[in-house]
């Protein structure tokens, strides 16, 4: 039902997720270190092994063209928050990815039950959505160098029958650099002193109870959920004691999803997709 508000595991479901092609310039893309190099052809692989992924678990995957004006552009997250029927298409907070948002607000119009599209009037506003957590029950938001004040302001308009709490994010990309949903009111949160910081700024800001799976890097915290399945990075990834720990604490069914071509450029498994529930929007 339109604009009916659903809340906890039921708000976070999805039908559809979209998803856009990774360009040739892709090697270029925005990065925090820029010691490891990637390897184009072996993003192409993991990008489509995202998608097969994601088609098995029963999502309609919406592939958006790439565009080889922007490096970025395949890191679909950040340019659009949608929960519910509603979606909000950003302003990213870094110049070179304006633009990017074009062929997203397309793809929204163009699905078969069309959320309602808003957009970030104020000029000075930005949002990346890799800061956006929604909680099924909240909105948590990183303030960090991507989403300014204006940007949470427009959020919070935007989404006003949930809760949205700001978290400082200094040293990280985006607040889902450090943390993300695993499961029903259950959150993974990574090992570092920003991740332990927002962590316990969490547990004593959140308007909800919930789990918090705390692992000892920030690269295993970023997982997606995805209906009854959690993807997670493989062991080789982020170390055989977080991927055990995960198994162990996550109710979903875990997939191993290779991602470390897109870590290098502080891309992460949330990023290259945006999950949309068109149950949620009346037709
Ligand atoms: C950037 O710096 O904008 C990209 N290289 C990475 C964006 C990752 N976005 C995300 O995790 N939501």
């Amino acid at each position: 039902m339109q604009g009916a508000v659903c809340s906890g595991i039921m708000a976070l479901r999805c039908t559809t997720a979209i998803v856009r092609n990774i360009p040739d310039v892709f090697v270029e893309a925005l990065r925090l270190d820029d010691s490891q190099a990637v390897v184009l052809e072996n993003a192409k692989q993991q990008f489509n092994n995202y998608i097969e992924t994601l088609e098995q678990c029963g999502v309609k995957v919406v592939t958006l063209a790439s565009d080889e004006q922007y490096p970025d552009c395949t890191f679909v997250e950040d340019v659009a928050v949608v929960i519910g029927a509603r979606a909000l298409v950003t302003r990213p907070g870094h110049p070179s990815r304006r633009g990017e948002m074009t062929a997203m607000r397309e793809a929204l119009k163009s699905l078969q039950k069309p959320p309602q599209i808003y957009e970030m009037e104020d000029p000075e506003a930005c949002v990346d959505g890799g800061d956006v957590l929604f909680t099924g029950r909240e909105i948590f938001v990183g303030h960090s160098s991507r989403t300014n004040q204006k940007g949470i302001e427009c959020l919070a308009k935007t989404f006003p029958e949930f809760s949205v709490t700001p978290f400082p994010i200094k040293s990280s990309l985006h607040l889902k650099s450090l943390a993300t949903m695993c499961g029903e009111d259950m959150i993974a949160v990574g090992g570092d002193q920003e991740a332990t910081e927002t962590l316990k700024l969490m547990k004593s800001q959140a308007k909800f109870k919930y789990e918090y799976v705390q692992l000892n890097n920030n690269a295993a915290a970023n997982v997606l959920l995805v209906n009854d399945n959690v993807f997670v990075k493989p062991s080789e990834e982020i170390g055989q004691h977080n991927y055990d720990l995960l198994k162990k604490r996550v109710k979903g069914r875990i997939i191993d999803v290779p991602f470390s071509e897109f870590y290098k450029v502080d891309g992460c498994l949330t990023c290259c997709s945006v999950l949309i529930n068109q149950e949620a929007v009346s037709g």
